[in-house]
């Protein structure tokens, strides 16, 4: 008898291939006002879960008894609340790794964008107003031999270094749980406290996980401490910064300007002030979207869902402690 599992992320062909060929597979599309109400219908009975991008909580957890992995198609895992998936005994995984290069090129591309004004200046051409030589008004700033302070220093944050130190001849800073010498040494980069590398760096890019202690890490305060030439990338998540804090502190020009791919609420309503000032780029989440790495993300996740469901363990455990004595009951073949 097959497992069943629910997708509500689409996957390529190939890899429902994949899935059809060990488990039941019921693809959910979780979108518009009866998204989910259509999950909550596939869910009873459900063995495993794959996707992304959705809280999964206890009211839908509840519909689904026999869960025994909720694979995520994502490396951040603060959609779930793991203390619960734990208690419940189901395996969460994600997929690190694989998105590292990807999110961090985002990282780059908006600390270039917005220090050279790439969006504002490209719509000012296509609007038609290139009617001469540009001006001191219309200049940018330089990245190349800037300091570039991370928060966080984890995969991404490391990618990150790199293409400051060897990429761009950048001064690294870095803010982490705790300094990280094979990274100074990988990267000349240099540990600092917090409040150090907010009031140091020229460019501020947060990559730190969300949790109860990152949450609003960035808020009046912290945005206080930077220099008034210093501009923001956040691809970490919305809720890592007090936007309303930062809306302030763009719109009075406290700080240059940020670039964000992530919000408190995605999609970002289009009356947002952030999409109303001219020192604001505004990317829609899509630290790891291309299509090389969504797939590759996509092939993790099924391989971790496979293995979970085998009784194996997968490649990405999240949740270490609900693995138990690795024993898994009625498992399939893979
Ligand atoms: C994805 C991400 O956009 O992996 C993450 O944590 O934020 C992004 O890679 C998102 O998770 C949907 O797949």
């Amino acid at each position: 008898m097959k497992k069943r599992i629910v997708l509500y992320k689409r996957l390529s062909d190939a890899l429902l291939a994949r899935l059809h060929q060990h488990v039941e597979v019921t693809y959910v599309d979780t979108t518009g006002k009866d998204g989910l109400a259509r999950l909550r219908d596939a869910l009873p009975g459900a063995h495993g879960l794959l996707g992304a991008s959705l809280r999964l909580d206890h009211s839908l957890l509840d519909l689904a008894p026999q869960l025994q992995v909720v694979s995520s198609v994502s490396v951040g895992v603060d959609n779930y609340d793991i203390a619960e998936l734990t208690r419940r005994g189901v395996l969460l995984t994600n997929t690190p790794d694989v998105l590292t290069e990807t999110t961090a090129d985002t990282g780059f591309a908006l600390i270039l964008a917005s220090a050279r004004r790439v969006v504002e200046l490209a719509n000012w051409v296509r609007d038609g107003h290139w009617q001469a030589n540009l001006g001191p008004s219309h200049f940018g700033c330089d990245v190349h031999g800037k300091t570039l302070g991370i928060v966080g220093m984890g995969r991404i944050g490391e990618a990150l270094a790199r293409r400051g130190a060897a990429g761009f001849g950048m001064r690294v800073l870095y803010h982490s749980s705790r300094p990280k010498p094979e990274v100074d040494a990988r990267h000349g980069a240099q540990y600092r406290s917090l409040d150090a590398l907010l009031s140091e760096a020229d460019f501020v890019c947060l990559t730190v996980p969300l949790s109860s202690s990152t949450e609003e890490l960035i808020g009046a305060r912290e945005l206080a401490l930077m220099k008034p030439e210093a501009i923001l990338v956040n691809i970490a998540r919305g809720r890592v910064v007090n936007e309303r804090a930062l809306i302030d502190a763009l719109r009075e020009q406290r700080i240059r300007a940020a670039g964000l791919d992530v919000f408190v609420q995605e999609p970002l309503p289009v009356d947002s002030p952030l999409l109303h000032l001219a020192n604001v780029v505004a990317t829609p989440h899509i630290g790891s979207a291309t299509q090389e790495t969504r797939e590759a993300m996509a092939r993790c996740a099924v391989e971790n869902l496979l293995s979970a469901l085998a009784g194996q363990r997968p490649a990405n455990l999240v949740n270490e402690q609900a693995w138990g004595n690795g024993q898994p009951n009625n498992t399939i073949a893979t």
